[in-house]
């Protein structure tokens, strides 16, 4: 990667515990130009790049503090491009406080929050697309984001908006050629192919917007509310997804009076699960404010699922419950509970003909079904076959959108041959696509243009 300024050999070396110090093994970083020189004063040893050395820690007065495993990263071969030491030593509270506390006194700062990615960034060594999924990594709570995060951080989204800039510098650089020109001099292929590249990148970037939105929610957890009407068995089915009985299961409607929440973890995947009140016609106020609070849950819900006793037939609360279900944007699963009792006929069939949804016909007490249960939304949280490239940040998806936003306007003045209006809105396109990266440098289309053209004017 290009560096964007080289180290700054002046910088403050800074220092920090980069784990909790509850940790069995805690690593300090150390880092700037005076790290190999501060780590020498603590383990009287050269270290060499790269090695892992057992080092003696000991302070002013000789006393010993911790005897750990030290790592030295020569600049500009760093994780942000200057000069760190990483001490591996034991856990707990005391050893890494006096270590730090011993770098401190011997002339290193203590790092603010996300310095040491800040130099990172100022070094070259990561752009903000990577910074920002570094950032959600370590925050992630599914499997996919986790996996679509360490891509990005390898430079995957990177490298595919690297690519784009160029060939919209480079498209930009032809424009500006092509506006001198006389309008019966244009290059109507050139405008053509012109046009049919931003189309297919317009296809793109709306392919990416929505492909990642899933992604997107997934970084914090998805959400999942159990819905119906009341004693079908929406808090006995919470209670067997989480193993424990968490929630009250009686036989008498409305036990489920406020909105209860646990999370589950499925296969990597962090779910925040709610079970609702049964939603009817409330007869006090509270049993009213608790359905009314049980619809807000559906509503912010990523996923419901909509449970049904599948011993009885539909009645006008049922009904009332899949009118609600139709409106929401989230992914319905009609649930069977119950079968263990003798099935009510064609009731599967008609919850997906006549309504259009997904079914499983389950048993609270029967662990098989509830594992079953587990796989289907495994399926649904992991639901898409999408490989493309995916956005770490609702920051990226409105700056994509944006992008998007200026070429869809950029076409018609295309098609009219008002190529100065063109330019206007690709270049809004490229600098909304760049700030996803780094900022746009008017300089590298200028660079572009005269280096492909001879223009001669
Ligand atoms: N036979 C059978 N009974 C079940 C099953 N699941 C739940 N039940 C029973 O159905 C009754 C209601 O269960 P709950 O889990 O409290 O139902 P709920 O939907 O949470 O009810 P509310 O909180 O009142 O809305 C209890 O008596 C449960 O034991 C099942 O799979 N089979
Ligand atoms: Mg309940």
């Amino acid at each position: 990667m290009k560096y964007l300024a080289p180290t700054d050999q002046t910088t403050d070396t800074i220092v920090a515990l980069a784990t909790k110090d509850t940790s069995t093994i805690n690593i300090i970083r150390l880092s700037g130009s005076e790290a190999k020189a501060l780590s020498f004063k603590l383990t009287s040893k050269d270290l060499i790049p790269r090695v892992a050395s057992l080092c003696k820690i000991k302070d002013e007065k000789n006393i010993l503090l911790d005897k750990c495993i030290c790592i030295y990263y020569k600049a500009p071969f760093s994780f942000n491009g200057e000069d760190i030491v990483e001490f591996q030593c034991h856990g707990g509270f005391v050893v890494a406080n006096e270590i730090l506390s011993l770098l401190l006194r011997l002339g290193a700062r203590l790092a603010e929050a996300g310095e040491f990615s800040k130099r990172a960034f100022l070094n070259g060594k990561l752009d903000l697309v990577q910074l920002e999924s570094m950032a959600a990594l370590v925050q992630a709570k599914s499997k996919k984001a986790a996996l679509m995060l360490a891509e990005n951080l390898e430079g995957k989204l990177s490298k595919y908006i690297h690519d784009i800039r160029s060939n919209m510098i480079d498209i930009l650089a032809r424009i500006e050629v092509m506006i001198d020109y006389s309008e019966e001099d244009l290059d109507t292929r050139l405008i053509e192919a012109i046009k049919s590249y931003l189309e297919k990148l317009i296809l793109e970037f709306s392919d990416i917007i929505e492909n990642s939105k899933l992604a997107l929610t997934s970084l914090e957890g998805l959400k999942l509310a159990i819905i119906g009407k009341p004693n079908v068995g929406k808090s006995s089915l919470l209670n067997a997804l989480l193993l424990e009985d968490r929630a009250i299961v009686s036989n008498i409607e409305g036990t489920t009076r406020d909105v209860i929440s646990e999370y589950i973890n499925i296969d990597g995947n962090l779910l925040k699960v709610s079970d609702t009140a049964g939603i009817h016609e409330g007869k006090d106020d509270i049993e009213e404010l608790g359905i009314k609070k049980s619809l807000e849950v559906a509503k912010k819900s990523d996923i419901v699922l909509c449970v049904f006793d599948g011993s009885k037939d539909l009645d006008s609360k049922d009904l009332e419950i899949l009118k609600l279900v139709s409106t929401l944007d989230s992914k319905v699963l009609a649930l069977l509970n119950k079968n263990d009792l003798k099935p009510y006929p064609n009731l599967e069939s008609r919850l997906t003909k006549d309504f259009g949804l997904k079914t499983l016909s389950i048993s609270t007490n029967d662990i098989g079904s509830i594992i079953k249960l587990k796989h289907l939304l495994k399926g649904l949280i992991e639901d898409s076959n999408y490989k493309g490239v995916m956005l770490s940040s609702k920051e990226q998806s409105l700056k994509l959108e944006a992008s998007l936003k200026s070429l869809q306007n950029a076409l018609p003045f295309l098609s009219e041959g008002t190529l100065e209006l063109a330019s206007l809105e690709i270049s809004a396109a490229l600098k909304s696509l760049s700030s996803m990266t780094h900022e746009f440098d008017t300089e590298e289309m200028l660079d572009s243009m005269f280096s492909q053209f001879c223009v001669g004017k």
